[in-house]
């Protein structure tokens, strides 16, 4: 057996006064929990460190950057890494990433356990829209703040597996999976931020939006035979609500823990790796049964 115990650090709101030492301070308390459970690794949200700013119209492009991290770790997260240091622990989590020269991603690292980043993923399906859209309830404007990431799915060799990043929207993709899975992944961490409401579709209630976020994981999981971990920033933000269900599933595709507020809230789960190698080595064995020859139209179109 080769075990991570992994821990699904769900993230209650974050309003949009709250600060980046408010929000690590918290971050740090769910560590501490993650560790007593005996965690390895700790799972955190996509952009762990703000409110889900995307939901707001800015023009200003300093007030834009303001909700960005030009370094990382930066003072306000320093404290975070050596906690994670002091712990053993690796660590994933998202934040809004401003590079030195000047482009911006919706970015989540890896560390290992002496917090030292080993992996580095920048959110390639980016949802929503660029410009206001009076006609939504709400706005999602990731397509105007960020750029779609340029590296691609790599998987990193951390804790003795084979661990990749993945950020919210990408969970619903095939090809997320897919890509990691071709490089052997054991296993896919990934944080999300998911309206309740459908700004397009009221009538789609928040149980339907969960069915998708189990849906998609599960298949995911199963499909490439490894273990998922799903974690959501959740609750009413600023009066605008994201759902919870928070998941770790497993390579056969079935939840082993799921998250039952939508506040702070971990779970930990020892996920064997080498429970991903039977669905690996047969249903699931890529290079004797997948046919490419019949997929080139996934990357022509
Ligand atoms: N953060 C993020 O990617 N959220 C999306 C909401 C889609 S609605 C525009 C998601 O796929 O969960």
């Amino acid at each position: 057996m080769r075990v991570i115990n992994v821990a699904a650090a769900q993230m209650g709101p974050i309003q949009r006064a709250d600060s980046r030492e408010a929000v690590v301070t918290r971050m740090i308390t769910l560590m501490d929990e993650a560790k007593r459970k005996g965690a390895d690794l700790i799972v955190y949200p996509e952009l762990a460190l703000t409110t889900f700013f995307p939901r707001w119209y800015m023009e200003d492009q300093a007030e834009v950057d303001s909700w960005f991290e030009r370094m990382m770790p930066n003072a306000a997260v320093q404290p975070l890494f050596d906690r994670a240091a002091q712990h053993q622990m690796a660590m994933n989590f998202g934040y809004a990433e401003l590079t030195p020269d000047g482009h911006h991603y919706n970015t989540a690292i890896l560390t290992d356990r002496s917090s030292n980043i080993v992996g580095k993923y920048r959110k390639v399906h980016l949802p929503g829209h660029e410009e206001f859209d009076p006609l939504r309830s709400h706005q999602h404007l990731e397509k105007r703040y960020f750029e779609p990431g340029d590296l691609g799915f790599p998987v990193w060799r951390n804790l003795g597996g084979i661990i990749g990043m993945a950020i919210c929207n990408d969970r619903r993709w095939p090809e997320t999976y897919r890509v990691m899975g071709l490089q052997g992944v054991e296993m896919v961490v990934l944080g999300y931020n998911t309206p309740s409401v459908n700004s397009q579709k009221q009538a789609e209630g928040v149980e339907q939006r969960l069915f998708h976020n189990r849906l998609s994981v599960q298949a995911g999981a199963y499909q490439n035979s490894c273990w998922v971990v799903a974690v959501a920033k959740a609750g009413v933000e600023d009066g605008h609500p994201l759902f919870g269900g928070s998941l770790i599933v497993n390579p056969d595709g079935v939840i082993v823990a799921e998250a039952v507020t939508e506040g702070d809230e971990v779970l930990v789960v020892a996920c064997d790796l080498d429970a991903t190698r039977f669905g690996k080595e047969t249903i699931f064995d890529f290079a004797r049964h997948r046919r490419i020859e019949h997929y080139g139209l996934i990357t022509s179109r």
